[in-house]
């Protein structure tokens, strides 16, 4: 079964244009977000929330995929239908966050390790009943002096390998996250260089533990300038950088490469991507954003049920937005004339 289970399942979650939501904060990552609208971080109010996003009326037409964090996967509508089967009766693929964060790396000053192997194969035989078909495991690679070490980005690409296999032999896409930081003040090219590295690394232990690349999708960064970089970089830069250093490492069996926005506005991350699909690769090139879909949406809510309607409006904008981008097709003045 699996095989070919695995390989319909990554090309389901982001065919026709569609793209996963990230909707895998974790209690302390929601909690800021929370914070940023002045709305408490209640159990019920973060069910409410997401509640009110997995049931915006045509989410199916952009959405393949939403990852759940295992607060949420154990939560239920209104009605009691569990959020995992809500979503899967509209045909959008239920996933879930499997890692257990990004830890300081013993030994490596100023560098992370995502954790959250042990009894993952427990878990995930758990999260499969639950009806997640697809998990994430973000590993966080940081620019700065003298970082990424080669010895931080192999423990990370070695982890990132270990819990795909797992997921693989459970039944379940891994998406592989090793996502390269865009906080720091480095250049386009040192991203395009850090990124080089850092893939490069990944599929080398994903070759060494044999994964099935057509089982898998990966959620890298975009090739982009850092945050307090003074030279910004042009989308158009951006995508002939983010492309170019694909194809050098990317394997075309991989069916899906879905970006993370990393702290791009919404627009910026639609734009990107626009670009980057008017290059295009031997794969998808879509999307898996958490804060570029959900920003405005949120702003929109406010914690307010009587503001749900209007949020749900922004939000299917925003991802019907990024799926005419991954069509190629996305122009600015969309922005103001497409209706959701
Ligand atoms: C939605 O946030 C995800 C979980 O984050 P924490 O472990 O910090 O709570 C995160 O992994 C997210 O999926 C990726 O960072 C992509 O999200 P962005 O906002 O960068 O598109």
């Amino acid at each position: 079964m699996a095989v070919n289970e695995l390989h319909e399942t990554a090309r389901a979650i982001v065919a026709d244009h569609k793209g996963i939501l990230a909707a895998d904060e974790s209690t302390g990552t929601i909690k800021k977000r929370f914070d940023s609208i002045d709305v408490e971080s209640t159990e019920e109010n973060r069910r409410f929330y997401r509640q009110l996003l997995f049931t915006a009326p045509g989410i199916e037409d952009s959405i393949g995929g939403v990852i759940l964090y295992d607060e949420t996967i154990r939560q239920s509508a209104d009605d009691g239908t569990s959020l995992a089967e809500l979503l899967a009766s509209k045909g959008v693929i239920p996933g879930i966050k499997v890692d257990t964060g990004a830890h300081d790396h013993a030994g490596y000053p100023g560098e992370k390790v995502t954790e959250g192997l042990d009894g993952l194969r427990a878990r995930l035989e758990e999260y499969r009943s639950l009806g997640a078909r697809f998990a994430k495991w973000r590993a966080v690679i940081t620019i700065g002096d003298g970082i990424p070490t080669d010895g931080n980005i192999h423990a990370n690409a070695h982890a990132l390998a270990r819990y795909a296999a797992l997921c693989q032999e459970a039944g379940i896409v891994p998406i592989v996250e090793p996502e390269v930081l865009m906080d720091a003040d480095n250049t386009l090219d040192e991203c395009w260089e850090v990124t080089t590295r850092t893939l490069h690394e990944t599929f080398d232990a994903l070759y060494e533990d044999a994964l099935d690349l057509q089982g898998l999708l990966l959620k890298p960064n975009m090739v982009v300038s850092g945050k307090g970089c003074a030279q910004q970089a042009t989308s158009e830069e951006i995508a002939h950088a983010t492309v170019n250093c694909f194809q050098g490492v990317v394997p075309a069996a991989v069916p899906g490469i879905v970006f993370l926005s990393g702290g791009q506005s919404e627009v910026q991350a639609t734009e990107n991507l626009n670009a980057i699909n008017q290059i295009g690769g031997p794969w998808v090139l879509s999307y898996s954003y958490g804060r570029a879909l959900q920003a405005s949406a949120l702003e929109a809510w406010a914690g307010d049920p009587a503001n749900a309607e209007a949020a749900q409006e922004v939000f299917t904008h925003r991802a019907r937005m990024n799926s005419l981008a991954v069509a190629g097709e996305w122009t600015a003045e969309m922005e103001q004339t497409v209706t959701v």
